[in-house]
């Protein structure tokens, strides 16, 4: 991923080159990383850069910062209308968006409540996040050794930087065992998401999730994937997941705002199906892709044009 120089970030309403855009060494975020952020794409259309489902992002944002007792002095509207001219600011047409609400510079301690709380929001362009290749013909994934946290010690509903220690550390194992990605476990033992990614398996024609009590995120990717999915007619629904029920299933696939919809083709060295992508994953690439870039009517009202 290269970074445009000319980047323009939206820091507290006011535009900002990247290399002015800057927060403080003694900024609390930075010592106990103290931020709530967001990850967002806009796709090129015929009617011009459209965001996906933006306010229910943005509206993630203001929950998480929530959680956390950060008090975002912007309405929802205000933040969709950032986020849209974030964009145009940047003249880009399809790109990811990442806004951040953040404990700024003022006091240090644990107590975060003398510090502001700043928001900024950047966008660059960033291709397919595990691969090119692997969206065609899947990804190797590993389970990693590293849980999820238990419930009652970092909420992960909240979708908070802290939270991405613990996503590294699954995914630098992963790689480190030559795989493309990690899948972690709840603190029982069922399966979790991937470091960035919801997951979902197939089972005789039937889509399976993990719920909100296994210790996910609750994806806006994997909600679209759960509607799609059920308009096409396939029954979706939620359930614990053993390990070794993703080794046995047709099909394996991660979904997210980066991984779209990124099909898995081996989980612990252990051919999924046929090994490769399978239909399923296919059919729910396409429609979902069909239309996030506008070459179907957007029939669940999910984008917002930038212009
Ligand atoms: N789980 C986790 C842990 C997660 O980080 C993401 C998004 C998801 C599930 C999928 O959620 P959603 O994007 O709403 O469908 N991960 C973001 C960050 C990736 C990164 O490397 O940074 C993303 O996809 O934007």
């Amino acid at each position: 991923m290269a970074f445009d120089e000319n980047m323009k970030i939206w820091m507290d309403g006011e535009f900002k080159e990247l290399k002015d855009a800057n927060i403080s060494i003694l900024a609390h975020v930075v010592h106990y990383g103290s931020a709530v952020f967001e990850g967002i794409r806009c796709y090129d259309t015929p009617n011009g850069p459209a965001i996906f489902r933006v306010r229910e992002h943005m509206q993630r944002l203001i929950n998480s910062a929530k959680i956390y007792k950060m008090e975002i002095p912007y309405t929802l509207d205000e933040l969709v209308e950032a986020c849209k001219d974030t964009v145009r600011e940047n003249n880009l047409k399809g790109c990811y968006i990442r806004p951040i609400t953040y404990r700024g510079f003022g006091e240090l301690g644990v107590n975060p409540l003398n510090c502001p709380v700043e928001t900024a929001i950047a966008a660059w362009e960033w291709g397919s996040y595990i691969g090119e290749e692997e969206m065609e013909n899947g990804a190797n994934i590993g389970i990693s050794t590293w849980r999820k946290p238990a419930p009652a010690t970092l909420p992960v509903l909240a979708k908070a930087g802290a939270n991405y220690m613990n996503s590294q550390l699954a995914n630098l194992e992963a790689g480190e065992h030559g795989y493309d990605e990690a899948i972690m476990l709840d603190v029982e033992g069922h399966v979790a998401e991937g470091s960035g990614e919801n997951l979902f398996i197939v089972e005789d024609g039937k889509l399976i999730t993990p719920g909100l009590g296994n210790s996910i995120l609750s994806g806006i990717t994997r909600d679209s994937v759960m509607k799609i999915a059920a308009d096409l007619g396939y029954e979706v629904k939620e359930d614990n997941i053993s390990r070794e029920r993703l080794y046995l299933a047709d099909e394996v696939f991660f979904t997210g705002t980066a991984a779209e919809i990124t099909p898995i083709r081996a989980v612990d060295n252990r051919k999924i199906g046929e090994g490769r992508r399978g239909p399923v994953a296919k059919e729910l690439q396409e429609t979902f892709f069909n239309i996030v870039e506008g070459k179907v009517e957007d029939k669940f009202g999910w984008l917002t044009y930038v212009d």
